[in-house]
């Protein structure tokens, strides 16, 4: 009698992200928008019932004095764990230029991408907090978010995402358009 491994698949919401051109090795310039198309190829090949917000231009928080972010939420089954999905998504954004070790924080970026939720877990370790600890202040993950799981709840308290978006307020100046990706 064998042992048959239970496939624990959860749902993987990931934010991405990106606001600068990548020049690949080849010399072709990818604008962030390219980029995070071709970043979600790579994805697609590792989540179930994936799924892809739309393309939300919006203003930069945090470090303003740089140019508008590309984002996009995204969601799919992901067969194993918090930190191998992170290893995985790491793999992926040094493919498109991400290099830690020399960037500003909150600052300009190829390419970003964020664990918000994994199923109803909840960690909280060195390198990976989920439910993301910023969710809840960002409308440019709430907003591609409840787009594509709109009933979406926080699992500490049970309170809809949605919730959290409208406590923002107006959204003027601070999503600029909301456009497709090709
Ligand atoms: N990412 C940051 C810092 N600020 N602002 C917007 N609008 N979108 C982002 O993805 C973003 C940001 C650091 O990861
Ligand atoms: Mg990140
Ligand atoms: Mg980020």
């Amino acid at each position: 009698m064998f042992l048959l491994k239970k496939p624990c698949s959860e749902l993987a919401v990931l934010g991405l992200g990106a606001n600068k051109a990548f020049e690949k090795e080849d010399g072709l310039k990818l604008s962030p928008k390219e980029t995070i198309l071709e970043a979600v190829e790579c994805l697609e090949k590792e989540l179930s019932s994936f799924r892809l917000s739309s393309c939300y231009v919006t203003a930069p928080m945090y470090y303003e004095n740089q140019s508008p972010f590309y984002n996009g939420v995204c969601c799919g089954y992901y067969n194993g764990s918090p930190r191998s999905l992170l290893r995985f998504i790491h793999s992926v954004e040094k493919k498109f230029g991400r290099n830690r070790k020399n960037e500003e924080r909150n600052g300009p970026r190829t390419l970003d991408i964020d664990i918000e939720l994994f199923g109803n877990r909840v960690l909280a370790t060195k390198h990976l907090v989920i439910p993301h600890e910023r969710i809840k202040e960002r409308a440019f993950v709430l907003k591609p978010l409840l787009e594509i799981l709109p009933d979406c709840a926080d699992v500490h308290t049970g309170r809809p995402y949605r919730e959290f978006l409208e406590n923002l307020g107006t959204l003027d100046g601070v999503v600029y358009s909301v456009e497709n990706w090709r």
